[in-house]
């Protein structure tokens, strides 16, 4: 009995050490900004601990004149190259069949958007998926177009799936269990926004999808609307989670026209999060999804269904690791 008191006492106490000392940082970061939001532009902010190395990349490209959408692109692409990021391109673990199918999209300031999905052999999504944009006249192409559209923009054909990840899958064929969730495990989805001096701003979202998915499933993230959305006159959004929840509720979308109707980021990733544990019966849901919101004064805002939702801010203070608060 004794020994059971003390444990729950050291639970209470770690609980509120990890309360107070993670998100005070978050709330810290928030509130410098308040203080002097015209220090806060330029901005980037990223999801997850991979966010770090990819915001300094995106930060740099700014700082040497590139564009945001130049930002965005140069710094999704450090995770796509990284074949320890299991979820992200070169690396990303495979579909049940073994092979590595890749979404991405790109959104700037001038409305225009492009993406790809289903996309085999390819290090590089969102660069396509930039090509998309800025190449043709669409938004979207899948599978063997999207590969035969990349090649002709002499992308390099490559196998993705690297030994880590070979393994990864057969391991899992012993079981073959398919519950294509996110968990702790599997959740890394890299989603990028960024803002200018000037407030104009792109974000970018690339991911390997769910680990060991059906052949053929696409996600949240090469959707419009779903796991990324931009309005240079409001603000933008991104997702990362299980896609199937975002693309029901079109959170992005969402968390923009809650700016658009007054709404701080803060305050409209917090709807959308709410929207989607409503769509899922009002009890705490099963899956994670976590949002990211900037608009153009570069007020940001974080949040997430569950707790553990990692993202990377960097701005002239720096860049920070903070853990987003969350709905339980
Ligand atoms: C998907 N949203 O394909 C992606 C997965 C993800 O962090 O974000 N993982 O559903």
């Amino acid at each position: 009995m004794h020994s059971r008191r003390k444990f729950i006492l050291q639970s209470l106490l770690g609980a509120w050490v990890w309360a107070f000392g993670v998100q005070s940082s978050w709330l810290r970061a928030q509130r410098r900004h308040r203080k002097n939001p015209k220090k806060s532009l330029p901005l980037v902010l990223s999801t997850w601990n991979h966010g770090l190395p990819a915001n300094e990349v995106a930060w740099n490209t700014l700082q040497h004149g590139g564009s945001v959408v130049d930002a965005v692109e140069a710094g999704v692409r450090v995770p796509e190259a990284d074949p320890k990021v299991r979820s992200v391109g070169y690396g990303g673990l495979p579909d049940r069949e073994g092979r590595v199918t890749l979404d991405a999209s790109i959104m700037g300031p001038d409305g225009r958007c492009g993406a790809v999905c289903f996309l085999e052999h390819i290090k590089h999504p969102i660069s396509v998926a930039r090509k998309v944009m800025e190449q043709t006249p669409h938004v979207l192409l899948a599978g063997e177009g999207a590969l035969q559209f990349a090649l002709s923009q002499q992308f390099p054909k490559e196998t993705l799936l690297t030994q880590q990840a070979r393994k990864a899958w057969e391991k899992w064929l012993q079981s073959s269990h398919y519950q294509p969730q996110i968990n702790v495990e599997n959740h890394d989805t890299i989603g990028m926004l960024a803002v200018d001096r000037q407030g104009d701003m792109a974000g970018a979202c690339t991911t390997s999808g769910l680990a060991f998915k059906m052949r053929g499933r696409v996600g949240d993230s090469p959707i419009i609307g779903a796991g990324l959305y931009v309005d240079n006159r409001i603000g933008a959004a991104v997702a990362t989670g299980l896609g199937e929840a975002v693309l029901r509720t079109l959170s992005t979308y969402q968390v923009v026209e809650e700016m658009r109707r007054g709404a701080t980021p803060q305050q409209a990733c917090e709807m959308a999060i709410q929207r989607i544990i409503e769509w899922h019966g009002n009890v705490p849901p099963d899956f994670q999804v976590g949002l990211l919101a900037v608009d153009k004064g570069g007020s940001w805002g974080a949040f997430s269904i569950h707790s553990g939702f990692t993202f990377a801010l960097t701005t002239s203070h720096g860049s920070q690791l903070h853990t987003a608060p969350s709905r339980f």
